[in-house]
């Protein structure tokens, strides 16, 4: 069975930094997966991807070396099942805001005795490059969870849900974690309570063996954060990257409305 290069660096204390997949088409993510991330997440939260688009690029992105992760769209065992059993090799979940809501986490992702996820499938094993019987034995070793904080809830709840055993990372959704403190949507700041609240996220998180992780927009940002002692680094999105090209190319030229259409 393959080894999840990402779950093996987070435990060593490395950073491993990947990117987002917004975009409802396996070349786009074939291509991706070709540019050098760790892992790439495909992004059922907030886009019209589904399930059959996001298990063919699964497939493609395993296959290209790099780890197929999946933010689902709500936390819920039938998501999280569908992603794992899919080929997943791991799950951002957001919104996890109480101790309840990281056990459910938890439970739906890991196999007994650690949870209560449920066997069944092929894709799952056939991405990892194995059979089901050794899948089954060994997902619990191989599988990243990944709870978002993305709440004032999550931030003052920090130390009941990343003590909850299972849990690899927390990655900081910045544009809903100002949101929730009544702040316009951003992915940085230098406003008091959202830099309070990330340090808070990220000392926690140390202090239960947790891995700590945040989207940003760029490499400058990306490196910054792994200063500051962050691992699970997303840098922006295939359609981001693309969008800001064009437009950088369509200002130069003079041309288009200037209007920004993607925020990540
Ligand atoms: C947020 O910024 O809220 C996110 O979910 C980023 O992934
Ligand atoms: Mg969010």
């Amino acid at each position: 069975m393959r080894k999840n290069h990402v779950r093996a660096k987070l435990k060593q204390g490395e950073a491993s930094i990947g990117s987002w997949l917004t975009l409802p088409d396996t070349v786009s993510a074939h291509l991706m997966a070709r540019t050098g991330f760790d892992w790439l997440t495909v992004e059922l939260e907030h886009t019209p991807i589904t399930m059959e688009t996001a298990a063919a690029s699964f497939a493609i992105i395993a296959a290209c070396g790099v780890a197929p992760l999946a933010r689902v769209p709500i936390n819920s065992v039938e998501n999280i099942k569908r992603v794992l059993d899919t080929g997943g090799w791991g799950i951002v979940v957001p919104m996890v805001n109480s101790r309840a809501e990281a056990e459910a986490v938890v439970n739906a992702a890991r196999y007994t005795p650690i949870g209560k996820r449920s066997v069944g499938g092929q894709l799952h094993a056939a991405n990892f490059d194995t059979d089901p019987a050794t899948y089954y034995a060994r997902a619990n070793e191989e599988i990243l969870v990944v709870v978002m904080a993305e709440h004032i809830e999550a931030v003052e709840a920090a130390d009941d849900i990343l003590s909850v055993p299972g849990i690899d990372a927390v990655f900081i959704g910045p544009n809903d974690l100002h949101n929730s403190m009544g702040l316009a949507p951003m992915f940085d700041s230098q406003e008091k309570q959202f830099v309070d609240a990330v340090e808070h996220i990220r000392a926690t998180a140390k202090k239960h063996g947790v891995a700590s992780g945040i989207h940003v927009l760029d490499a400058v940002s990306a490196k910054k954060r792994i200063d500051q002692g962050f691992q699970f680094i997303a840098v922006a999105s295939e359609s981001g990257m693309m969008l800001a090209k064009a437009r950088e190319i369509t200002s130069a030229l003079g041309i288009g409305s200037g209007k920004q259409v993607a925020k990540y």
